[in-house]
């Protein structure tokens, strides 16, 4: 039977209407408040594999996976055994540890141009860290940024972002210095020629930071040989190329998106994976650049809880499991599966979708047109989405709940959870014409 959309569930409802006088929007990150599709977020108490459990005691296939990081699934039993060991140990020393040189030398033989890596706690931290190094180095002020990317919500990078950003419609955020805001040129993904322009009118361009396979304005990868125009372009024009693998890196490949489309940006950061669930961020590149950073050279950035061990021995059992490639062979199998079988269900249910993939991340866009970029998926029917976010709650398949995020597999998605989403997906799917 399906819930009506505002039934979050006796305990959720109640903890939702305590949250609001707490928490701005009840929620301490936006997106997860349900404000792109309505209703109540659900609270959740516990999460194993490929599922979440709430405090109603309703389990849902996740394929939020924390946004990103539970490729291995939730409370990966190999993971919280470290974890555990790793706690009796202390869970923070404000010193060097172990765990970071291991975890460096494991990010510096997965990520094609990453030689030198520093770790921080956030992918925020991470993306602000690497436009200050772009600038230290270049010595220039300007960012070009892509409408619709979201690289977390440092002042620079929240130009027309995706993500919260765009669920929201709040796309310049009060509190964003003007000098700042000014400072950064956005430009339509996949259109080379509208980057040319840009380089042609500016020549003090620090960097152009992408997310190479966008995830924050639902999934839209990158058109044949765009990556390179990029690279090609930042280069010609003296400014350094950040890919913002906070989403792709040990997602799309191992190597990130950089190995999958054999591009070599300048400075890469991560977040996510990297972290097995725990907060973490990092910035890296090639040794030169990066000993411009202190205390190896003047451009400052530190944190207190940067390389903290936890984060460090979740990271880097994820890490060394995500060695064995045929994870990724897996995931590939499993996500085209899905994604076949949601387009074939929203085909029979006569509902116009377009499903956008790379590896394991994928979004349904209730659209008719190719979603190449933020104009065009902007275009797609968010009210639809929100009815099939609802209809799939109410079968048990937790999906992002925001049309602007990509949904994510992971190992613990097996072919029976697989089929049983397809089934779900057809159901809830049938009822979103009406
Ligand atoms: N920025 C995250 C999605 N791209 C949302 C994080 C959250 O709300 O938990």
């Amino acid at each position: 039977m399906l819930l009506s959309q505002h039934d979050g569930g006796e305990r959720s409802d109640e903890l939702f209407a305590r949250a609001v006088e707490l928490l701005p929007g009840g929620v301490n990150s936006p997106v997860r408040a349900f404000r792109g599709v309505g209703g109540t977020p659900r609270f959740i108490r516990s999460a194993s594999g490929a599922t979440m459990t709430d405090v109603d005691g309703r389990t849902y296939i996740d394929y939020v996976g924390s946004w990103g990081p539970m490729i291995l699934g939730h409370a990966d039993p190999e993971v919280i055994a470290a974890l555990s060991e790793a706690l009796l140990r202390g869970t923070s020393f404000g010193a060097p540890n172990e765990l970071e040189v291991e975890i460096a030398e494991e990010i510096i033989a997965a990520v094609p141009s990453i030689e030198m890596v520093r770790m921080v706690n956030s992918g925020t931290e991470a993306t602000m860290s690497a436009i200050r190094l772009a600038r230290g180095v270049t010595g220039r002020t300007k960012l070009v940024k892509f409408e619709g990317c979201y690289h977390g919500h440092g002042d620079s990078l929240l130009v027309k972002a995706g993500s919260g950003v765009a669920t929201l419609g709040l796309p310049d955020s009060p509190g964003v210095p003007a000098a700042l805001a000014e400072s950064t040129i956005t430009a339509p993904f996949n259109d080379a020629e509208a980057l040319e322009r840009i380089f042609a009118r500016h020549r003090d361009i620090a960097a152009v930071i992408i997310e190479p396979v966008v995830g924050n304005m639902g999934c839209v990868p990158p058109n044949d040989g765009y990556l390179q125009s990029v690279r090609e372009l930042s280069r010609r024009n003296g400014a350094l190329l950040i890919f913002d693998e906070v989403m792709t890196g040990f997602r799309v490949a191992r190597g990130g998106a950089q190995e999958l489309y054999d591009i070599h940006p300048d400075i890469t950061t991560l977040g996510k994976i990297i972290g097995g669930g725990l907060p973490v961020g990092a910035y890296g590149g090639s040794k030169e650049l990066m000993r411009h950073i202190a205390p190896a050279g003047p451009i400052y950035q530190a944190g207190t809880l940067s390389g903290n061990p936890l984060a460090m021995t979740a990271g880097l059992v994820t890490l060394r499991r995500l060695r064995d490639l045929s994870i990724y062979e897996r995931l590939e199998q499993s996500s085209a599966r899905l994604c076949e079988g949601i387009s074939k269900a929203a085909s029979a249910a006569g509902v116009q979708t377009i499903t956008n993939r790379v590896g394991s991340m994928f979004t349904t866009f209730f659209t008719d047109q190719r979603v190449v970029d933020w104009t065009t998926a902007n275009r797609s029917n968010r009210d639809m989405y929100g009815r099939f976010f609802h209809g799939m709650l109410a079968e048990g398949v937790y999906l992002a709940p925001s049309q602007f995020e990509a949904a994510f597999v992971g190992a613990a998605h097996t072919d029976e959870i697989i089929d049983r989403t397809i089934n779900a997906a057809a159901r809830a799917l049938s009822i979103v014409n009406f």
